[in-house]
């Protein structure tokens, strides 16, 4: 992967520069997120600057009115200096035909942020499966040196090509140009209608919507092919439902637990008889902040899992199982265990090797 290290190299993360205005954050739900929109505007919130106004700007996109209920009581706990301003948006006919999220194309709401706040000039974009863990003005002050957004890689597609399968066009450098995650956008709005981006993007998904693996996220990386300003890492820190190193640690060691958290995966903290390996931050959120009942107390998974993990893993016991079950293929019956969990596993006690 030569050309792509040399890309890497190239383009450095964007800087910042102060910008003195009040705070816009956009997000979009529908009622299945509802409670990922209320830890994401709670943690938002607390992370809004306190010298100027910011207001939560949230799209309903399928709410129920127990729903928009929930989100105004939270919002009546916000102090002063933060508004709400949540409405409901008609689905552009473009979109119908657009692959759908578990059913939903709420996904595609954020794409008309341009029209649905015409008098903002900037707006930082959440995903409602957040945790916003340090002050957003930094999100707020970044550079963007004239491209239309500032987003993050993302580390789990490295390129274009990663994502875009079915009509990827390698002729044009689609395995080259770097792929970033759209859970956390700084956009430049103004930019974003001058060239009218929204009617862009809604052409775009209404001729290969249904081939879009990522919904939106797809077509934002097709039509912007790379160029955007790249923000760190930690402004959009993706967390797996499970991963293999510890969390915790990543989250102390990396930047002093300073992030934008973002839970990517069908397996959300708040599915409740399933661990996630952000359990305990986002719950946090959830008792403290949101001042809701931790139902996360009565899953069996969450206590079962960190015990095990605490005293099993790592352990002679453990290798040896996992060598077993290997070579007697034991996985083949066992439903959620597969071959290459086990070599995961196995791979816990090979030396470590540096991040890359
Ligand atoms: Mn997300």
């Amino acid at each position: 992967m030569e050309p792509l290290n040399n890309l890497r190299d190239e383009r450095g993360l964007a800087g910042t520069r102060v910008i003195q205005s009040d705070l816009h954050v956009l997000l979009a739900s529908d009622q299945r997120y509802v409670r990922g929109l209320l830890v994401t505007l709670a943690s938002a919130a607390k992370f809004a600057p306190t010298d100027r106004h910011t207001t939560l700007h949230v799209i309903n996109a399928g709410l129920t009115a127990y729903g928009v209920q929930e989100v105004r009581r939270l919002a009546r706990r916000f102090p002063p200096q933060i508004s709400l301003d949540l409405r409901s948006l008609n689905v552009p006919r473009e979109i119908e035909g657009a692959r759908k999220m578990s059913g939903s194309t709420a996904c595609y709401a954020r794409l008309l942020m341009g029209s649905f706040l015409p008098d903002v000039e900037r707006v930082i974009y959440l995903d409602v499966d957040i945790v916003v863990n340090r002050p957003l003005d930094e999100l707020w002050n970044v550079d963007l040196g004239g491209r239309l957004l500032g987003a993050v890689r993302d580390p789990h597609f490295q390129t274009l090509a990663d994502d875009c399968l079915t009509h990827s066009q390698p002729e044009l450098g689609d395995d080259l140009v770097h792929y970033f995650n759209s859970g956390v956008l700084i956009v430049d709005l103004d930019f974003w209608r001058r060239s009218s981006f929204e009617q862009v993007v809604l052409n775009y998904l209404s001729e290969h919507g249904a081939k879009c693996k990522l919904w939106d996220q797809t077509a934002l990386n097709r039509l912007l092919r790379g160029h955007v300003a790249w923000l760190h890492s930690s402004m959009n820190f993706l967390v797996l439902p499970a991963q293999n190193h510890d969390f915790r640690v990543d989250q102390a060691v990396l930047f002093d637990g300073r992030a934008i958290y973002h839970m990517v995966g069908a397996t959300k903290p708040w599915h409740a008889f399933l661990y996630h390996e952000a359990h305990t931050l986002w719950h946090r959120n959830w008792i403290l902040l949101v001042r809701r009942f931790p139902t996360y107390a009565l899953s069996p998974a969450f206590w079962a899992r960190p015990v095990l993990w605490q005293f099993v893993r790592g352990s002679k016991l453990h290798e040896w199982a996992c060598r077993v079950a290997l070579r007697a293929k034991i996985y083949r019956f066992i439903p959620a265990v597969s071959e290459a969990r086990l070599r995961s596993h196995l791979a816990l006690f090979e030396p470590s090797q540096p991040p890359s």
